[in-house]
């Protein structure tokens, strides 16, 4: 312990919590109180006062990681969430789950009884001798721990941050009972400084650039695959791919990060994905295949197909070691910092074109005055007029209607597959160095948990005030997690709730139709969410037809002190682009069967 006087007053643990959350530009903790969690509402009451974090409630304690989710994906920043003990901390596990699944950096803060009460049948007891939230949260967060000692606070909760952000990023749980949060630290002062210990070197391993250039020298036609992690690093990427005249795919979750007018895009590898981008892979003319910062999990790889991307012809870029044990078969794995390999490289390819003072022959040529190869399944039902209106049709027109900054997040079941194929946002930003919330459009495509889409979009709402933010979701999502259209009510937040509604758990009957299974379990009342949402106390909308959706003040929406519920009652024949999920489905089936028989 110190023997220096305090420079302050002694702080609570929850004012230090919230100190150090400041320190690395925290915003909002988003989540629901209870009496356990007192003392961090009572420093978050101090905090507000002074313009510091403030709380944000939410009407679920799942809503709040989804929020802290969508928060986090849209800053870069940590997200944060609070629960109190038993039903509060448990009901955060789906949201954890999905952010696990999906690396995003959370910090999950819950309450604990008392410790002097731990094995005596206090009320909502979550330790180990009650329901053991502690070990509960510990499969779907990268730390998880009790913070059994006042002293023990400040280096567990650094941990926590950092392992946050440590690649794989993802969350981190302390569970803090009652008794410490009320506690004074017993010198009074934080000793770290987080954002210095944030601070990760930008590693390039100039031997594997080596290769990678001798391999780019030797290729005839090369391919970039970009996944979800390139935001930081895609203006030296499409740099790098112009150079080249290499064409451009990605996985669903880059989608968003590059513009899909661009001459060389081809479209999403993977599920709902492109049969342009299937093509070019596909091709005889492509020798070197380039994914950068990708998981390479079964829906960004096509059910990781050989014949498509995980063959000899691959070479593989990420800063995730995770990532790059998916590609054994790759010619060449670089590790390191995205952004600082694609500068390197372009420096080293910049110096060797001086040198020659030619462009490199090997490559083939840029067509001049090609029009975009970037096919989509049904092109012609993007603009049918037919009543109810074709999903195709409202992807199409909410790529027209809504302006280019409108950040989009896409729910699972069909608003998913309709959106990764249809939903083409305009990415209009100058390719310079941004930072890795890159991206226009965000699924949860990993672990895909229903209703992800509608908390994700208020807590990103929270972070960008400048522009629009969409959810596309389902009416069974939305009937599931749909009252945190109330926070964004509360918040006077201008997100956009797009219903696509089909009275039905709409991916389920598709894929039980697809699969021959038996059609069971899909069906949904009919409900009137326009009107729902008018009494939560947001503006509803019904939308029968494109004519419909060409009569909407998109600009009034966007710039409305609330949200909108655009209840839309689309056409339920249409199948949506998910065979993807049925051959895998239909793959692992028959591996069952063979197994078990
Ligand atoms: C929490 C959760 N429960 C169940 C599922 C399985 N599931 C995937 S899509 C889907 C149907 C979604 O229905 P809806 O939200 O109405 O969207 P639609 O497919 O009709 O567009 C279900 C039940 C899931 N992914 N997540």
């Amino acid at each position: 312990m110190s023997t220096h006087p305090p420079l302050q007053p002694a702080l609570d643990a929850s004012d230090i919590i919230l100190h150090y959350l400041e320190q690395i530009g925290c915003d909002y903790i988003f989540g629901i109180p209870g009496g356990a969690i007192e003392p961090l509402y009572d420093a978050l009451a101090r905090s507000s006062r002074r313009g510091g974090i403030r709380p944000v409630v939410a009407r679920h304690e799942n809503g709040a990681v989804f929020m802290a989710d969508g928060y986090a994906r849209q800053t870069g920043r940590l997200g944060v969430c609070c629960a109190t003990t038993g039903p509060g901390t448990t009901n955060m596990i789906t949201g954890l789950a999905d952010a696990y699944e999906n690396n995003v950096p959370l910090l999950a803060i819950s309450a604990q009884t008392p410790l002097p009460t731990f094995g005596r049948g206090a009320f909502q007891e979550s330790s180990c001798t009650g329901i053991d939230t502690v070990s509960m949260l510990q499969h779907c967060t990268r730390y998880s721990t009790l913070v059994s000692h006042i002293d023990q606070l400040q280096h567990k909760l650094i941990t926590a941050v950092m392992t946050a952000f440590h690649s794989p990023r993802g969350p981190a749980h302390l569970s803090i009972p009652l008794d410490i949060m009320r506690q004074k630290l017993p010198d009074g002062t934080p000793r770290f400084n987080l954002p210095k210990l944030l601070q990760t070197p930008h590693i390039v391993d100039p031997e594997k650039t080596t290769a990678l250039l001798e391999d780019i020298a030797r290729a005839r036609r090369v391919v970039l695959v970009l996944g979800g992690g390139c935001g930081e690093a895609i203006g030296a990427i499409m740099a790098f791919a112009e150079r080249l005249n290499a064409f451009i795919i990605t996985t669903p979750h880059g989608k968003g990060l590059v513009n899909p007018d661009h001459p060389r895009y081809r479209g999403v590898i993977g599920f709902a994905g492109h049969s342009s981008a299937r093509a070019v892979l596909a091709s005889s003319e492509v020798d070197l295949i380039i994914a950068v910062e990708t998981n390479l999990s079964e829906w960004a790889s096509c059910g990781w197909s050989e014949t498509a991307l995980l063959n000899e012809r691959l070479v593989h870029i990420d800063s995730v070691n995770e990532n790059l044990t998916r590609s054994p078969m790759a010619r060449l794995h670089v590790r390191g910092h995205v952004l600082a390999i694609f500068e390197e490289i372009m420096v080293q390819m910049e110096a060797a074109d001086a040198d020659n003072k030619q462009a490199p022959e090997s490559l083939l040529p840029v067509p001049p005055g090609a029009p975009p190869c970037f096919t989509l399944d049904e092109e012609a039902k993007c603009h049918s007029d037919a009543v109810p209106i074709k999903p195709q049709r409202l992807m199409h027109e909410l790529n027209q209607r809504f302006p280019a900054n409108t950040r989009f997040f896409a729910d699972t079941g069909n608003s998913v597959a309709w959106a990764v194929h249809y939903l083409q946002p305009k990415e209009r930003r100058a390719h310079n160095r941004r930072g890795v919330n890159g991206g226009l459009f965000r699924t949860s495509i990993e672990f895909s948990s229903m209703g992800w889409a509608i908390g994700a979009a208020v807590g990103a709402a929270l972070a960008y005030p400048d522009g629009p933010v969409v959810s596309i979701t389902g009416d069974g999502s939305f009937l599931m997690s749909g009252q945190e259209l109330s926070v964004a009510v509360a918040e006077q937040l201008s997100v956009i709730f797009v219903i696509l509604n089909d009275h039905a758990l709409g991916m389920v009957m598709h894929g039980q139709r697809l699969a021959g299974a038996e059609s069971i379990a899909h069906q949904l009342p009919q409900t009137d969410f326009a009107a729902l949402a008018r009494a939560m106390g947001a503006e509803g909308i019904t939308i029968h037809s494109p004519a419909d959706m060409q009569a909407l003040d998109i600009k009034a929406l966007c710039s409305r002190q609330g949200p909108t519920v655009l209840d839309v009652h689309i056409d339920t024949e249409e199948v949506p682009p998910m065979s993807l999920r049925i051959q895998s489905l239909r793959r692992q089936g028959e591996r069952r069967r063979t197994v078990t028989g």
